[in-house]
């Protein structure tokens, strides 16, 4: 079959810029998509390309002519969803292809794609499941009722409401004999920088999942809250396809969910002999509680972590169902500074702060060594807890704003002026910004 894999462009819309000119709180993020090029890796049998709009924005027309594709996937986040139904509609508006979507917005709110334009919703981890409805889909045998026989397979019925399967993810799913297809981004690799440093940096995926119920988090949607590992040689042989590839982000939602095995990944990654450069996700309990292993880590190269600190006091946190102390978090950042590993540092501003909370976060974000703040707005993301508690709170629902650094509940102070603290804390905290 022919298949086209379609990566959204950068979008997403900007309250701040829209209504007050407030530009810098927009970002633009790089990174090769490693969701298209794992379920690429298991279509062996098939053609396929990806087109990365991030990259080559006017991409679409060209690769519909070129290819024909039978089917095409489409991946994305919230903020991505209303673009990914735009592309859906195009494409059916061009071409008979089937069209799939997939990733963290489809796994935690399927109903959003239950539209015309979709044919097929898949749940969860997908690789496993993606090359068999494609099969399925080629051999054309069965109607529509097999294919609903597809853990994570749901098959759109506009207008009617559509049944969530349950979600039962495992390790058989990663599909770990057959490596991503890294080869299908080449053309854009070039794009995939870390900005600050121009260095090229290239994704592997190492677990997926957490065991922890954060009340925000939309990772337990992809998982249905399991926490599932690569093993330590898939681990490895992915890193060794990036040979060029100087600095490696783990794009796990945390890397060391089990620290047995992580400190055996971290022992096989300096065995290696692979002298890359790592930046990981790991909760700041975690450093605490294994500093040794994080040791061992900056020795097999990691670079930078990148940490979920998300609130600066205990009641904050425990609201967000964050399972760790502020405590936890000032002794993790004073053993990352002492052994030397830059601190990406994740807090969430709530639209109730009001000028204390933000002069509060000033002053602790001034007062420690975190190399690179990422400040966020808590937002609702469907299918969360958080949604769940908030859904009568939310004045805005236009999911082009849910890019995490909007309100989409109103805010306590008056809006512009919330707007113009968040951008002040930006600018403050990251005057010595490095990773
Ligand atoms: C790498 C990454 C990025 C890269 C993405 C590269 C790309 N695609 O272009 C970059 C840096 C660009 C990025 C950007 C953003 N990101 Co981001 N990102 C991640 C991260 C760390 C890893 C994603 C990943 O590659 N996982 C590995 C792959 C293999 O897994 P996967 O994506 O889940 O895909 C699997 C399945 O979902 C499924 N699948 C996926 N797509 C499809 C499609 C089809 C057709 C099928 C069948 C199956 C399928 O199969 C895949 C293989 O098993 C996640 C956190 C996480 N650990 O998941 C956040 C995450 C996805 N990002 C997030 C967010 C919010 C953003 C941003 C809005 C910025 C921000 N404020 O953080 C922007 C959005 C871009 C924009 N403005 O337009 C949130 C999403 C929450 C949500 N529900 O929206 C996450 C979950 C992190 C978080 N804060 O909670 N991100
Ligand atoms: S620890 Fe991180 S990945 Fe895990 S649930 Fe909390 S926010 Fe999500």
């Amino acid at each position: 079959m022919r298949i086209l894999l379609i990566n959204p462009p950068n979008c997403g819309r900007s309250i701040p810029e829209e209504r007050y000119g407030i530009t810098s709180l927009k970002q633009i993020f790089r990174g090769e998509p490693l969701a298209l090029e794992e379920l690429a890796g298991n279509l062996l049998e098939h053609t396929v390309r990806i087109l990365d709009l991030k990259a080559d924005p006017d991409g679409l027309d060209r690769e519909l002519r070129e290819l024909q594709p039978e089917l095409v996937g489409i991946t994305g986040v919230t903020c991505e969803a209303n673009t990914m139904l735009r592309i859906a509609a195009r494409i059916k508006d061009s071409c008979p292809a089937t069209v799939v979507v997939g990733g963290i917005h489809a796994s935690n709110d399927p109903d959003f794609f239950n539209q015309a334009t979709v044919d097929y919703i898949v749940v969860g981890i997908g690789k496993k499941v993606f090359a068999e409805l494609v099969c399925a889909l080629e051999s054309g045998n069965g109607g529509d009722e097999k294919f609903t026989d597809l853990p994570g397979v749901i098959r759109t019925t506009p207008g009617r409401q559509i049944e969530r399967p349950a979600l039962r993810n495992c390790c058989a799913d990663l599909v770990m004999e057959r490596p991503p297809d890294y080869d299908l981004v080449q053309r854009y690799r070039s794009h995939y920088l870390l900005e600050k440093l121009g260095i090229t940096m290239g994704f592997v995926a190492s677990a997926f999942g957490c065991p922890h119920q954060c009340l925000f988090c939309s990772i337990q949607g992809q998982t249905g809250g399991g926490y599932l590992t690569k093993s330590i040689e898939t681990v490895i042989r992915d890193i060794s396809l990036l040979p060029e590839i100087p600095i490696i982000r783990l794009v796990d939602a945390n890397t060391f969910g089990d620290v047995k095995r992580a400190t055996a990944l971290g022992h096989a990654l300096l065995a290696s002999g692979l002298h890359k450069q790592y930046l990981v996700d790991i909760r700041s309990d975690t450093v605490v509680r294994h500093p040794e292993m994080l040791r061992q880590w900056k020795e097999a190269g990691l670079r930078a972590v990148i940490i979920g600190f998300e609130g600066i006091d205990d009641a904050s946190l425990s609201a967000m169902n964050k399972a760790n102390q502020a405590a936890m978090n000032a002794e993790a950042i004073s053993i990352l500074n002492a052994l030397g590993i830059t601190i990406v540092g994740d807090f969430i501003i709530s639209p109730d702060y009001d000028e204390n909370d933000f002069d509060r976060l000033d002053t602790y974000l001034g007062a420690r060594r975190i190399d690179l703040p990422m400040i966020t707005v808590m937002t609702p993301l469907p299918g969360t807890a958080l949604y769940r508690q908030e859904q009568h709170r939310i004045s805005n629902h236009n999911l082009d704003y849910y890019t995490l650094t909007n309100a989409v509940t109103p805010t306590k102070l008056e809006e512009q002026r919330f707007y113009s603290r968040y951008a002040e804390l930006l600018v403050n905290s990251h005057q010595n910004a490095r990773l």
